[in-house]
């Protein structure tokens, strides 16, 4: 018989790690234990979307003008009604939800702060592209009481835990408490994550890069550098690199931290500040990378110590093998040309 890897599942892993802590009140696996509920719902959802009629547009916006799926909304009330009434969480916020989520008054109040979007690549949900969630765990900051935005808008540094999760071939849940990164693959035979990828760890270099690169002519001189670099065939050094770009960041992303690569969204002319979001995707899985052994960058500084000012807030990023995203800081800043 050949040797298999633990047959463990995303419950006993989340207690074990909590055992680690004799001071742990059970709290942070309460919630890490309702989160994977929430997620199981949503992957059922996810996994008959082509069956009901889930599909298509609520023909609403979002705060930020991107048109709402149902399959969102359902997602973004699916975790809000898992985790508001544990006891574990004072607010939470989503991509999703204009403001912050306040906790029912007649809930408890916890110590901790949920930031998520829901569904992240949800222009690929009408198409049967993989598609996922991201979930960010900060210890909050006030003392007691509802939670604030001063308790949401943390720097990921501070996150206590970042998790993701793809609804693809199979279904992955990627965990972080700060003690490795970890995967886990659901089985829909009997409902369990298995543990699947312990220890994840990204390659130092790869040579992948996802882009879209639809946008090459609304860069500046600097990022197309940087790719034009990339597609140079010069032998011996591993260009060109392969383009792959699924335009769900997670996917890509995940593929990027088993085999390495970089994953860019730069500013452009029409989001010169990047348009993706600090607070609920850029952070925890900066948070999740750096643990994993990558970098994750703004172009010019760590995304893990960028201080948010808005829940909403967009940035650049640059995440994925440490070469890799060293190398393109280089480009940004201008100190390498092609
Ligand atoms: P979403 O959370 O609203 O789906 O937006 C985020 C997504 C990322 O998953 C993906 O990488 C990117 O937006 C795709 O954007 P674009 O279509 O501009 O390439
Ligand atoms: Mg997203």
């Amino acid at each position: 018989m050949s040797v298999k890897q633990r047959l463990m599942t995303l419950g006993r892993h989340i207690d074990e790690g909590e055992r680690e802590h004799p001071e742990a009140t059970g709290d942070f696996s309460g919630l890490l234990s309702d989160l994977a509920i929430a997620v199981k719902l949503i992957w059922r959802e996810v996994s008959k979307a082509g069956l009901i009629e889930i599909l298509g547009s609520t023909d609403r916006q979002n705060d930020s003008g991107d048109e709402i799926k149902k399959l969102d909304e359902f997602a973004n009330e699916t975790i809000y009604r898992a985790m508001d009434h544990g006891g574990h969480l004072c607010v939470m916020a989503s991509e999703e939800s204009q403001g912050l989520m306040k906790i029912p008054d007649r809930y408890p109040k916890g110590k901790y702060v949920l930031v998520y979007d829901p569904i992240d690549g949800s222009s690929n949900i009408d198409a049967n592209v993989s598609i996922g969630s991201i979930f960010g765990i900060f210890r909050r900051v006030t003392p007691s009481g509802p939670g604030t935005e001063e308790d949401c808008l943390q720097s990921g540094y501070k996150l206590a835990a970042a998790a993701y999760v793809i609804y693809g071939s199979s279904t992955i849940f990627v965990y972080c408490t700060g003690k490795g990164v970890h995967g886990f693959t659901l089985d829909p035979s009997v409902g369990e994550f298995l543990l699947s990828h312990e220890n994840m760890r990204i390659p130092k270099r790869g040579k992948t890069y996802s882009v879209n690169e639809g946008n090459y002519e609304k860069w500046d001189a600097n990022v197309r550098n940087y790719v034009d670099y990339l597609k140079k065939d010069d032998p011996g050094t591993g260009r060109p690199y392969t383009s792959r770009y699924v335009g769900s960041l997670v996917a890509d992303l995940h593929r990027n931290i088993l085999h390495g690569g970089i994953f860019l969204y730069p500013g452009d002319k029409t989001y010169p500040e990047g348009k993706l979001r600090l607070v609920y995707e850029c952070s925890p899985l900066s948070y999740i990378v750096e643990h994993a052994g990558g970098r994750a960058s703004d172009g010019t500084g760590r995304i893990l110590d960028i201080v948010p000012t808005c829940i909403h807030q967009r940035t650049k990023l640059f995440i994925g093998s440490e070469e890799d995203v060293k190398e393109a800081e280089d480009f940004i800043q201008g100190r390498r040309i092609a």
